[in-house]
């Protein structure tokens, strides 16, 4: 039996990336201009061709080696109610610890903006330790217990990718990661308004030595 529908999802799956030109912004993503004192222009986010074990030629890379920016790319698509978002994930390094702030993966799901605004629904992390956090009241609290994927960066073995799959309502978000639903997170912004796309970005502005790779982008309004 045949799946049109998603056949096509599949096609855009693996479009998204793989035919993007390389050192470039992914078709359909746009990037903060954060606006640093030595490097204007240098954005920190482009499609790799080091794609680590990714068993794709392209992956998306979100580096921070600055201490004034930092390096976020997003994607704003219709507005819904519902919010799938998946990706797979890998972490080439994170910040040691000791040298600022707990190094961590930021994904958020974008809600409808305010006076211009944009606004984020869900604030989401992917932990130095593997744990996968939400931001609520002011405070980041660990999904389901423990760490939920293997952080290594070592590629000794064969790197390791983890896919991550966000399914975001106006109220709750529920996050499974290789298959297994971990938990749910609360909105970050404590509001009930639509979901509009999605944003990846390194944990700091002020803090660096972070890269992280992103490949196989996945998003629907079901
Ligand atoms: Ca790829
Ligand atoms: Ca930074």
């Amino acid at each position: 039996m045949q799946h049109p529908q998603r056949d096509r999802a599949a096609r855009r799956r693996r479009q998204l990336v793989e035919n993007d030109p390389v050192n470039g912004i992914p078709r359909g993503y746009a990037i903060d201009h954060t606006i640093d004192n030595q490097d204007i222009g240098h954005l920190e986010v482009w499609v790799s061709p080091s794609s680590v074990g990714s068993g794709t030629s392209r992956a998306l890379r979100i580096l921070d080696d600055s201490g004034d920016h930092l390096p976020a790319v997003r994607r704003v698509d219709s507005s819904s109610t519902v919010k799938t978002l998946e990706f797979r994930f890998h972490p080439e390094q994170w910040r040691p610890v000791g040298t600022g702030a707990s190094s961590a993966f930021l994904f958020d799901v974008l809600a409808t903006p305010v006076g211009g605004q944009r606004r984020v629904a869900f604030h989401l992390a992917v932990w130095n330790d593997g744990t996968i956090r939400y931001h609520a009241g002011g405070v980041w609290r660990t999904i389901g217990n423990g760490p939920a994927l293997n952080p290594s960066t070592s590629c000794t073995a064969g790197c390791i990718w983890s896919t991550i799959r966000v399914r975001a309502t106006t109220t709750t978000a529920t996050v499974t990661v290789n298959g297994v639903q971990i938990g749910t997170a609360t909105r970050f912004d404590g509001g009930t308004s639509n979901l509009t796309g999605h944003q990846f970005s390194a944990s700091s502005t002020a803090d660096e030595q972070e890269s992280f790779l992103v490949d196989d982008v996945y998003t629907s309004n079901s």
